[in-house]
């Protein structure tokens, strides 16, 4: 998988990144969980987002592994999927208010 990121998308997942590590380089499990959850994916889901998305495998996101992460969770909670998730109309209307 070769998801292209386009410029306004990176601002948007440096934003939150930058806000959740407050300056640090790398988003460790435990800032992202919350983060994660918030989605509403399931926790089988998210697991597979954090396994795929941890690259080189270490526990923690550097920006890189992050826009994956986003990009697949984005993807999920804008459609792909979602017959299996049960959402609220304001997650329809707005659909990235989980952020
Ligand atoms: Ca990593």
């Amino acid at each position: 998988m070769a998801p292209r990121i386009d410029p306004s998308e990176t601002e948007t997942y440096w934003s939150i990144f930058a806000t959740r590590t407050n300056g640090a380089k790398f988003m460790t499990g435990k800032m992202a969980a919350p983060l994660l959850k918030n989605s509403g994916l399931r926790d089988d889901q998210l697991e597979q987002v954090w396994n795929v998305s941890d690259i080189d495998n270490d526990g923690n996101l550097d920006f890189e592994e992050f826009c994956v992460a986003m990009r697949i969770v984005f993807g999920i909670v804008n459609g792909v999927g979602s017959r299996h998730m049960k959402r609220t109309q304001r997650q329809h209307n707005d659909e990235n208010a989980w952020v």
